[in-house]
């Protein structure tokens, strides 16, 4: 695929650096963005939907560079991917950001990073765990995604500690929830993810009985986009058909994409943010949890 849509030097006020006086004073960033997309439907149908709005995405490149401020410009750049690999059209993205004014201490007349992120499907991965040493076992499962080729790490949550849903009486969970984009098929992915459950010494005897690593598909593709993958198989149902009713699911994915939305019903008004979900939902059982133990 040669078709490309190139939306160079989009520029605004951020606060990004390591730097104390970065993070105060802010300074200029420019911002690169090269799509990979078929431009064909868009040329014989002369209609935007058939192709990527530019205006929107400056939009999101400005909301990025003028949002929360982040260390390294590394970071910018990966986050501005990401939000360009929203757009299901957009087969890989190269996305330049540019720093004119950062302290290098030398006379100079640029400093850049670029990278290149190819598309995926994106899913969800929900985990809980309430046996042994919990902090540990999220840690060491995220440190495992992380690792499966195939799979892209893109956001991960804070963990929150959760009061049990349903099942026998039990200890206390911490739940998380990952993001990230996907080149396994569902099937695969599922095979994967139950074993490295597996590595943590899952067991399965009671239904919603206490667990060392619980790790659920959430959702595969996202709701409305070609990559989507709805399914009412007992052995892989998606999205999870508990997840819009569970705040220890919702509170962390939000945590972790606060722009998620979640299909709970078809056709494009069963298409629900996730935030709007929540906010039906009871979270008292829902708690911050410890921080991320570091590898
Ligand atoms: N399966 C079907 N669809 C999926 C999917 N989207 N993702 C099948 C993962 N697995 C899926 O799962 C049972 C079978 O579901 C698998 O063979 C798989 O092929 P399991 O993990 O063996 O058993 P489970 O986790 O006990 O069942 P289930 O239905 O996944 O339970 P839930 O709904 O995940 O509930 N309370 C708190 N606070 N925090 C928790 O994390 N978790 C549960 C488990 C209950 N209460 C909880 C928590
Ligand atoms: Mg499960």
């Amino acid at each position: 695929m040669t078709d490309r849509i190139v939306l160079q030097g989009v520029s605004a006020r951020g606060n990004h650096g390591v730097l104390d006086v970065e993070k105060r004073d802010g300074q200029t960033f420019l911002v690169d963005v090269t799509m990979v997309c078929d431009l064909a439907p868009a040329g014989r149908t002369d209609a935007l939907g058939a192709t990527v709005n530019y205006a929107e995405v400056a939009d999101d490149v400005v909301a990025r560079i003028t949002g929360p401020s982040f260390d390294l410009i590394e970071r910018l750049a990966e986050v501005i991917a990401d939000d360009v690999l929203r757009y299901d059209l957009v087969e890989s993205v190269e996305v330049v950001v540019h720093k004119p004014e950062a302290p290098v201490g030398h006379p100079f007349t640029d400093v850049q990073v670029c990278v290149e992120r190819r598309n995926a499907a994106h899913v969800v991965i929900a985990l809980g765990t309430n046996l042994g040493d919990r902090g540990q076992t999220l840690t060491d499962a995220v440190a495992a995604l992380t690792a499966l080729p195939g799979l892209t790490v893109t956001s991960v949550s804070d963990i929150v500690a959760t009061d049990p849903v349903g099942g026998p009486e039990q200890p206390e969970y911490l739940n998380a929830v990952v993001t990230a984009r996907s080149l396994l098929h569902p099937r695969d992915l599922l095979v994967e993810l139950h074993r490295i459950e597996s590595l943590h010494g899952r067991t399965r005897e009671i239904r919603w009985g206490a667990r060392t690593l619980d790790l659920d598909l959430v959702q595969y593709g996202l709701p409305g986009g070609h990559r989507e993958v709805v399914s009412d198989d007992p052995q892989l149902t998606l999205p999870h058909p508990r997840a819009h009713e569970r705040a220890f699911v919702l509170v962390p994915w939000l945590d972790a994409d606060p722009r998620a939305t979640l299909r709970v019903s078809e056709g494009r008004d069963g298409i629900r943010p996730v935030a709007d979900l929540l906010a039906d939902l009871d979270r008292s059982g829902v708690r911050p949890g410890p921080r991320w133990e570091q590898q």
